[in-house]
């Protein structure tokens, strides 16, 4: 029947049979984004404080608090797994599960604001469209709404740097520096190399994945280029260029030694996000427990209500 399933693209719902390997795959994916989620947040609450105008920081605390809401989805959806919250939250705490290399870099000036939301929130929006169509219904119904919402990030992203690439020299100087260093680190955001990816060919066989990640790197970089052209900045990358017989743009060799070296913990700010997600995760103990005692009070009555 899981076969079948997969086979007419239908959807695996939560109590249907599935293989072990299956749901240790899912799980293993979701626990990932999820992490990446909630990690994702430090890098640009860092600039919440010293956002250049009410507008702008209100733009920023609502990405801020909507990737808060993308973790709770995804924690959510690997529940739906058999695998608790506070299982998930161990291993990242502790570096039995990853999260996305691109949070282990520093967000310097204010330019790297749109950076991240011009490019990390448009890579993930090219990673996740596809995942709408996995074949686990809860994991494909979550990333429905996170796209949604993930498009929004990339357009103010997109609209920042834009307003600082017309604005003065100084500013224009900024988001081209803030697009230098951040355009690298996202076209590794798409994973290792085909080649080298240990669980593409498995993952898109069960209907998880539908595209490899050469495959999505590409399409990111096709719609980046012009992109970058219509904000009037360069893309960091002297072999980048159309060919005409591939109908895509060539693009330079990327620095895998530097995906793995983050990968292995030793990228610019590991430490520091893991250290202050851990600090985070303490000093909301409190709160997860008057939560507890109020839903333990509420059934209650509502258990005396219905005696
Ligand atoms: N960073 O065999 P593959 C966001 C690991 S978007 C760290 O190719 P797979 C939004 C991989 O887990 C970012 N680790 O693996 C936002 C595996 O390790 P394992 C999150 C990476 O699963 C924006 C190993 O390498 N998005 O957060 C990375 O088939 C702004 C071998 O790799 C998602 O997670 C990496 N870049 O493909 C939030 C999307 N790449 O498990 C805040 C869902 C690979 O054996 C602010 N995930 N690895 O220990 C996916 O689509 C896939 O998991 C891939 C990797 C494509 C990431």
């Amino acid at each position: 029947m899981f076969d079948a399933a997969l086979a007419a693209d239908e959807r695996i719902e939560p109590r249907d049979w599935m293989p072990d390997a299956y749901r240790a795959s899912l799980v293993r994916q979701i626990a990932q984004h999820a992490h990446s989620e909630i990690i994702g947040m430090q890098p640009e609450a860092n600039w919440i404080t010293r956002a250049p105008s009410l507008r702008r920081k209100a733009i920023l605390m609502a990405k801020v608090q909507d990737e808060a809401g993308h973790g709770l989805y995804l924690y959510s959806a690997a529940e739906t797994l058999g695998t608790g919250r506070e299982e998930l939250l161990d291993k990242l705490h502790s570096g039995r599960q990853k999260y996305s290399s691109i949070f282990n870099y520093p967000t310097l000036t204010w330019a790297d604001v749109g950076a991240i939301g011009w490019l990390v929130d448009g890579a993930a929006i090219t990673n996740q469209v596809p995942l709408c169509r996995c074949s686990y219904g809860p994991y494909a119904r979550a990333m429905v709404r996170i796209c949604k919402e993930e498009s929004f990030h990339q357009r103010q992203g997109y609209e920042l740097l834009q307003t600082l690439s017309r604005g003065t020299e100084a500013q224009h100087a900024m988001a081209q520096d803030a697009v230098d260093r951040w355009w690298w680190p996202s076209l590794m955001m798409f994973g290792p190399p085909d080649d080298e990816s240990a669980h593409s060919a498995q993952s898109m066989a069960w209907k998880i994945k539908r595209h490899s990640n050469d495959e999505l790197r590409q399409r990111f970089v096709d719609i980046c280029v012009p992109q970058a052209a219509s904000l009037g900045l360069t893309l960091p990358d002297p072999d980048l260029r159309w060919n005409e017989e591939r109908g895509h743009h060539d693009f330079g060799a990327i620095d895998w030694s530097e995906f793995h070296e983050v990968l292995r913990g030793n990228g610019p700010c590991n430490e520091e996000r893991i250290s202050r997600r851990k600090q985070a995760h303490e000093e909301g103990t409190w709160v997860r427990e008057a939560a507890a005692a109020y839903a333990r009070k509420h059934s209650d009555s509502l258990g005396e209500a219905g005696a």
